[in-house]
């Protein structure tokens, strides 16, 4: 046996620690999205395959027997490709994916599908702005140049903004003391995020809450149906290895 983790998540990271503990042969596979990607305890890969065809050849080449995709909700196109490489090679494939965040009573949520929609249901006013949405995606807030936003990125900015920005530089996870200080001290008035479910993030939501913010929330992207598990232990098991539960 020997898997291939698709991962760049807080979850592939605790299913590398889970696969390495057992003493599975596994490699971990990152986009290289960023300079310095936490390390794993697992040989580890960097950078894109080279579409399907390239995922199909690594595949074969370096005999990987299991796929798991454990990467973010938004990675779309790795996902959709994984779906493919997996079907060309017969191999088979399973997605570690958390649940979406669902808004409760007393959060302020604007659902919306995609970044330009999240664009126009800011308002015209003049308004303090958290992006809370990363690097990649940013360019369409343009279209609102008169918000005073904050963004947070992984790494500092290599290229020039868009739009005038303050850039707050963090790669999380996040702690609710630590976001309830940005968003007061900065006066926060609107937050824009994705629904990447988990915990590693999901502290903007809960300090959003607290204030009484209104959070304009991005809803995932559509994913091609795969077999899909919630938990490392439920991977683990389809690996044919009990997790270590509680360990
Ligand atoms: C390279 C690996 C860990 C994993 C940390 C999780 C939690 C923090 C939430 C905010 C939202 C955002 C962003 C975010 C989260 C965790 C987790 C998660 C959001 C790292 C990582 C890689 C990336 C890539 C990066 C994207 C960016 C997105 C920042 C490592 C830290 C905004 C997603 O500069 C860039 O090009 C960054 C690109 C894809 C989205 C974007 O479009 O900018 N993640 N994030 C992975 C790779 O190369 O394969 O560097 O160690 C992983 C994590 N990001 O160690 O606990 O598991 O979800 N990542 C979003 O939710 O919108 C931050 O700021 O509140
Ligand atoms: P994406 O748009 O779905 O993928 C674009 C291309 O990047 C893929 O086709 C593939 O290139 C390469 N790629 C992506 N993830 C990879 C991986 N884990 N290993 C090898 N190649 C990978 O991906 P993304 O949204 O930019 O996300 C990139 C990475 O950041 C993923 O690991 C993801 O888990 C992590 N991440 C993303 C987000 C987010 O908001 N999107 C949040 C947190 C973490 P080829 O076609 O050349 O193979």
């Amino acid at each position: 046996m020997r898997a291939l983790i698709l991962g760049g998540t807080a979850d592939a990271s605790l299913l590398a620690a889970e696969i390495a503990r057992a003493g599975l042969d596994a490699v971990y596979s990152y986009g290289g999205r960023t300079r310095a990607p936490a390390n794993q305890p697992l040989p580890t890969r960097i950078g894109g395959f080279g579409g399907v065809s390239g995922l199909a050849d690594y595949i074969r080449r370096e005999a990987i027997t299991h796929v798991i995709d454990a990467t973010h909700p938004f990675a779309a196109e790795m996902s959709r490709n994984a779906v493919a490489a997996c079907m060309e090679t017969d191999t088979p494939l399973i997605a570690l994916e958390r649940v979406p965040w669902t808004g409760m009573s007393d959060d302020n949520w604007i659902e919306v599908a995609d970044v330009n929609t999240a664009v126009a249901a800011l308002p015209e006013a003049t308004a303090n702005v958290f992006l809370a949405i990363g690097r990649q995606h940013i360019a369409p807030f343009a279209g609102k140049p008169q918000h005073a936003y904050t963004l947070r990125f992984v790494d500092p900015p290599e290229t020039s903004l868009p739009f005038a920005a303050d850039v707050i530089v963090s790669r999380g996870p996040f702690t609710l003391h630590s976001e309830l200080e940005m968003m007061r001290t900065r006066e926060i008035a609107w937050i824009v995020a994705r629904n990447s479910g988990g915990d590693g993030a999901r502290a903007k939501i809960d300090a959003a809450r607290m204030l009484g913010l209104p959070v304009v929330m991005i809803s995932r992207p559509e994913l091609p149906g795969r077999p899909r598990v919630e938990s490392v232990a439920e991977v683990m098991q389809w690996l044919g290895h009990s997790a270590r539960l509680g360990a």
